[in-house]
């Protein structure tokens, strides 16, 4: 037996015109753009049995969407948008992975998907401008342009919580939940972290199990969901407005179709903002942080919502003291990523629900049989880790991306991420980010962010196919530019205040503290991309 590594067959090597990194919402239609509106020679690859992105991984219990389906959606094909029907107001995740896979059959994308296949490397040779993509598969796929659609929360954070090895029950990350399920019956359950997910997740393991605990270390604020099933007269007439409604999603700041109100919260006397928030509460979703306009840009207008909120918890939950548990007092609404719930605080009226305040008693280790923290064991059978994930940067570094000279995108972002409108690197040629850290991504309707992200870089190709051009990458002073008016933008909103956020990376420990996501505004941030194409692709190098 050898044990020198194999050399790829030169019947594996493959050449492309693009390799496209991740099968999601991103991947499929960069495949649809670039094969079927340039003619580029494409192969998608990604490490998931099955297309979906993080639908595919994000299998827990409640998992769904946040945004709204009929905007969660595809523009670019009013065939698509004709022809599939969204059951409720938010999808979940069975709903999105049969809506990708429609969209998938549809325009015969599978042909140039590879799934179970991870790239293990991707190198690029300056000499012949092209890439060398490695699989763990065997293959090697040769490529001009390599263009990653991993997403942004694809990389799961399992906190190192010392005793994690000893545990003698199951153990899961919700973004790897397995595809069969899991049978909760008659279990006891320790549900850990309280993000978007957690508050998702609990009322439903709470349903499922003996007994549910959940560890808490930030109380967090969430807004009703009010999720239904959508009537046919509401799909009728959204199919009849799609034109205006995507327009309208294409022109506000987060990519949703609603307006924020064009009213300081400060503008009103206390009994009209109630009312205000109480209509804004009954509808429910991310639409309660549209309720006025400065509730993400002024401490005192925040301050209005983040009361109100605090109010409902209160309200809601009948022991006073869960109660002030579950009751955010470190930072403002919506400076970190609000959630959207189904019953959460009502889980904690539940007798087979506990919470464990981790600020009073942390935890100090995983035991065979539970979780201590420092006043008592508390007895498992399941521990569910709702931790999040490693986010924009992870997916992207565990590529093992080297430049012309050597250079690792690990070692260029070892600072921190350095992008030009968060779709190139400097020292990276024809390397595209589809919604790389310093682009909107999170902070709007992703399908928005992603559908202009890939419109951009196919324009970007075609400028360079029309003019013979063999390479592109930014010059080190429009990234640094580019990260100056990230951080300023970011400095122009309350959301850098949010200390543990992992817009701001910090929920990893030891990774660099910076904000990663472009908080300008999705419609401001694509005129900008517009203008830089415009004037001669400003800021970039062609070779
Ligand atoms: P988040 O929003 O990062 O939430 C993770 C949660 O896990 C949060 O409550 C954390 O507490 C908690 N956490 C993380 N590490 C630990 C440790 N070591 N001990 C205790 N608690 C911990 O991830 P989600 O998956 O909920 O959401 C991510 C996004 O996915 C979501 O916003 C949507 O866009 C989709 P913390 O607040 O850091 O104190």
């Amino acid at each position: 037996m050898s044990l020198t590594k194999a050399v790829p067959e030169s019947s594996n090597l493959q050449e492309v015109d693009a390799v496209v990194v991740g099968a999601g919402f991103a991947g499929l239609y960069a495949l649809y753009k670039l094969r079927e509106e340039l003619g580029l020679k494409v192969q998608v690859l990604d490490k998931a049995g099955g297309i979906g992105g993080t639908w595919y991984w994000n299998r827990y219990p409640g998992a769904r969407c946040d945004s709204e389906s009929y905007y969660y959606s595809y523009s670019f094909s009013s065939e698509v948008e004709q022809e599939w029907n969204w059951s409720e107001r938010y999808p979940d995740h069975n709903e999105i992975r049969r809506y990708l896979t429609f969209v998938a059959d549809k325009f015969d994308l599978h042909r140039d998907i590879r799934l179970s296949t991870k790239v293990t490397s991707a190198t690029y040779d300056s000499a012949r401008d092209r890439w060398t993509i490695l699989t763990d598969v065997g293959q090697t796929i040769e490529a001009q342009f390599l263009i990653t659609a991993v997403g942004c929360l694809s990389t799961a954070n399992v906190p190192n919580i010392p005793g994690i090895d000893t545990f003698k029950g199951d153990w899961y990350h919700t973004g790897q939940w397995p595809h069969d399920g899991v049978d909760l019956t008659g279990k006891r359950v320790g549900q850990i972290g309280t993000g978007s997910t957690g508050i998702q997740l609990a009322p439903e393991l709470a349903a499922a199990a003996e007994h549910l605990t959940v560890f808490q270390r930030t109380a967090n604020y969430s807004i009703p969901a009010r999720n239904a099933p959508l009537t046919e007269e509401f799909q009728t007439e959204v199919k009849k407005n799609y034109r205006d409604i995507r327009a309208w999603a294409k022109r506000v700041t987060n990519g949703h179709p609603f307006d924020i109100r064009d009213q300081s919260a400060l503008d009103v006397d206390s009994t009209e903002r109630r009312n205000i928030y109480d209509k804004a509460w009954e509808t429910g979703g991310l639409r309660f942080r549209a309720a006025f306009r400065d509730i993400l840009t002024d401490t005192q207008a925040n301050q209005t919502a983040s009361d109100f909120i605090r109010s409902k918890i209160r309200e809601k939950v009948k022991n006073s003291d869960t109660a002030e548990s579950l009751t955010p007092n470190d930072h403002g609404f919506a400076t970190k990523r609000p959630p959207i719930d189904t019953y959460y605080f009502e889980t904690f009226n539940r007798d087979n629900v506990s919470l464990v305040d981790l600020r009073a008693t942390p935890i100090e280790e995983i035991t065979e049989s539970g979780i201590r923290t420092t006043d008592q064991e508390h007895k498992l059978d399941v521990i569910v880790f709702a931790t999040g994930f490693d986010a924009f940067t992870g997916s992207l570094e565990a590529l093992n991306i080297s430049g012309p000279d050597g250079n690792t995108l690990r070692d260029s972002w070892h600072a921190g991420p350095r992008t030009y409108l968060g779709v190139q690197t400097p020292g990276f040629p024809n390397l595209f980010m589809i919604t790389g850290p310093g682009s909107p991504s999170v902070l709007c309707n992703m399908p928005v962010a992603i559908e202009q992200h890939v419109e951009w870089v196919a324009q970007c190709i075609k400028h360079m196919r029309d003019g013979g051009l063999s390479s592109v990458e930014p010059t080190p002073d429009a990234a640094d530019e580019w990260v100056t008016e990230v951080n300023r933008a970011a400095n122009a909103t309350l959301l850098p205040q949010a200390s543990s956020s992992w817009y701001l990376g910090a929920n990893v420990p030891g990774k660099p503290q910076m904000f990663l996501p472009y908080a300008g505004g999705m419609a401001h941030f694509a005129d900008i991309c517009e203008e830089v194409a415009q004037n001669d692709y400003r800021g970039f190098v062609f070779t």
